[in-house]
């Protein structure tokens, strides 16, 4: 039997990111993706201009039908939600569909370069951070990690050139680590133009290093957890999938950079992803 992941998430025209990315990405890694839409929007909200079809009054649908169709899952993702009272059906989603072997992983969406996305308050931000207690697998870029851990953002990427940035960064995230079997994977932390990952669990630190190239691209965040989510539903171990995650990311940005590219649009990661059959 395929396995199936419920994906809670949005739908944007344009940007990459969200179910764009999860749906191809689970689909060639064997996993059947079950899309559980939190918006449908005409774009992601980085472009000068978008519009945002709300499904907050939907989104209890899907849990009653699916419940009702005698539907599981193996796993269960979330990511973009256009609002608070989102996190309480999704909080309610986790509670009806995991089973002892389901994989929840939660991507705390919120934020990136220090700055919320523009939809974003610290209401909805509060009650995220509730819900990254019940994942099995967290997946914040380093802002949202911050945000988490109440860390001041600007404070630590000052100290990005010290040697032991890495260690004060493991230090936060293993505090962070909400239960014992909890494992956090954090993204984008740049320093000395290398772009390092980390993985983090109450008794383990490991990072993945990779070239720099530009700032941070639409839905970058999105690729990378929806390959983490694909692989622990596959039974593979976190240090490698983030490895495996962080190579996908450098060739697919390598490839986008080689043209003029606007960050909003996303990177060319479609003609890879042949690379994670
Ligand atoms: O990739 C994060 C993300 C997802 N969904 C929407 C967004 C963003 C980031 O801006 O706007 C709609």
């Amino acid at each position: 039997m395929i396995k199936k992941a419920a994906v809670i998430n949005d739908l944007s025209g344009f940007g990459k990111c969200s179910l764009t990315a999860a749906i191809a990405i689970l689909s060639v890694m064997g996993v059947q993706p079950c899309p559980m839409p939190t918006a449908v929007l005409t774009n992601q909200t980085g472009y000068k201009n978008h519009y945002c079809i709300d499904l907050t009054n939907e989104l209890h649908h899907y849990g009653e039908m699916w419940t009702k169709n005698n539907e599981s899952f193996d796993g269960i993702y979330s990511g973009y939600v256009a609002g608070e009272k989102q996190i309480d059906i999704i909080t309610d989603f986790i509670l009806k569909f995991r089973r002892s072997h389901t994989i929840v992983l939660v991507d705390p969406v919120m934020a990136d370069n220090g700055r919320l996305y523009s939809a974003y308050n610290a209401d909805i931000c509060k009650k995220m951070c509730e819900l990254t207690k019940s994942a099995d697998i967290i997946t914040p870029n380093l802002t949202e990690l911050c945000i988490i851990s109440e860390t001041d953002y600007n404070e630590l990427i000052s100290k990005a050139d010290d040697k032991n940035y890495l260690d004060i960064i493991s230090d936060i995230a293993q505090n962070a680590i909400s239960h014992r079997d909890q494992q956090i994977a954090v993204t984008g932390i740049n320093k000395d133009g290398f772009v390092y990952n980390g993985v983090f669990s109450k008794d383990e630190s490991y990072f993945t290093k990779s070239k720099q190239y530009g700032n941070s691209f639409s839905g970058t965040g999105d690729i990378f957890s929806s390959i983490i989510c694909a692989s622990a539903i596959n039974g593979i171990k976190l240090t490698d999938s983030v490895q495996t995650a962080s190579r996908f990311l450098e060739t697919a940005i390598a490839d986008t950079v080689k043209e003029p590219y606007n960050r909003n649009d996303g990177i060319n990661f479609e003609k890879f992803l042949y690379q994670l059959h």
